[in-house]
């Protein structure tokens, strides 16, 4: 199924969180989203979103740096260009641009998209999905005091979470994570430090192993690699690495230093739905569960997420909140919903992202807009 891109409007909407959320190295109290919306000659379209933050507190991009890569260099290289699929697409991008891969991953997820509108199928089925339901875990921000973030926690446990993971840093950890622990004796529970910590920490870090945590979520730097693997051989703790995997190739190295024994994906921190699934084919034939990240999208991206997610070896519950949990509406029908028990059901009965995007609302937020043409 070929298609050639005719079209690309790129808008950048502001979408208030219902409360702020906290971690390590920032707080986020409003998104600025990058939407892509592209256009195929004959007039099919399909919808992507870029994850990039406000600031470089997570990754060294931002949504301003992933405008600039997207209509000077990306745009440029598929614009007026026949693909034979979406698979081809981020070689096309690879090849005269170095990094950039959250910008390189809001045009190539949404070629996936694409694909999958032309096709007439679900987009899950086109990334080779199966699972039906995916489990929810949900990333709560560093709280005030332990008290303010066991109360968090408990709620989420009623409302069925699968999991509940803590966001942690210096001065904000052992205290918190017990406070946690004490009220919630049987939750599967998981901290994330975004990078937070030196290797010198190790002993400190040791610390969380009576907590019986399910992983701890990349304590060291992103590029440090060995010092991970020098650390989980001192832990009981799996660690888990986000920021580090940026590859299928650094998935590789990482379980073969042993600096990792869960690994997150993100679709938008890895260059697209393609290298998402490299990671995540390295991971399975090396046993390593993965789980799908997330990074406070929309429902765009969240559709994305919840597609990749239902890869098989997905076996872990993902960041996949429901759209209530962070906007008082979000931009697409109808709102991703989980579960009674904590699961998010993958949309197999409709074709493409398997939501509509409520366009007068899109029009609504939209603070800025720019159309690219071939
Ligand atoms: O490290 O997983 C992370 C949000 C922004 C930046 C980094 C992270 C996160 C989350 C939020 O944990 C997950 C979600 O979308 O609910
Ligand atoms: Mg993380």
């Amino acid at each position: 199924m070929t298609f050639r891109i005719a079209r690309i409007v790129l808008r950048e909407v502001a979408l208030p969180l219902r409360e702020p959320f906290r971690i390590s190295s920032g707080v986020t109290r409003e998104r600025r989203i990058l939407l892509v919306e592209l256009f195929e000659a004959d007039g099919a379209s399909a919808w992507g979103e870029c994850v990039a933050g406000e600031r470089p507190n997570y990754s060294p991009e931002t949504i301003d740096t992933c405008r600039h890569a997207l209509t000077e260099w990306l745009a440029p290289l598929v614009l007026g260009r026949t693909f034979p699929g979406a698979a081809d697409v981020g070689p096309v991008l690879d090849a005269p641009v170095r990094g950039h891969r959250m910008a390189k991953a809001a045009l190539e997820m949404t070629c996936w998209a694409l694909e999958a509108e032309l096709a007439g199928r679900p987009l899950a089925a086109v990334l080779g999905g199966a699972r039906r339901e995916i489990p929810v875990g949900i990333s709560l921000g560093i709280q005030a005091t332990p008290a303010a973030l066991a109360e968090k926690a408990l709620a989420a446990r009623a409302e069925g979470y699968r999991r509940v993971k803590l966001k942690i840093m210096p001065g904000a950890d052992l205290a918190f994570v017990a406070a946690v622990r004490e009220v919630l004796p049987d939750q599967v529970l998981s901290v994330d430090a975004n990078a937070a910590y030196r290797a010198d920490d190790a002993e400190h870090l040791a610390g969380l192993d009576r907590f019986r945590l399910a992983m701890i979520e990349q304590p060291l730097e992103p590029e440090d690699l060995r010092r991970h693997a020098e650390l989980q051989r001192r832990l009981e703790t799996p660690l888990c690495l986000d920021e580090s995997i940026t590859s299928p190739a650094r998935a590789e190295d990482a379980v073969a230093l042993g600096s990792a024994r869960i690994v997150n994906i993100k679709p938008g921190r890895v260059g697209g739905h393609g290298p998402a699934r490299g990671v995540h084919d390295v991971c399975a034939a090396h046993r390593i569960p993965v789980w799908c990240g997330g990074m406070l999208e929309s429902g765009i991206g969240r559709a994305h997420n919840v597609a990749l997610a239902s890869l098989p070896n997905f076996s872990l519950p993902g960041d996949l909140s429901p759209s209530a949990r962070y906007w008082d509406r979000d931009i697409v029908t109808p709102e991703w919903t989980m579960s009674p028990d904590g699961l998010v059901r993958v949309p197999f009965d409709r074709p493409g992202l398997g939501v509509t995007v409520d366009r007068d609302r899109v029009d609504d937020l939209t603070v800025r807009m720019e159309e690219l043409a071939a």
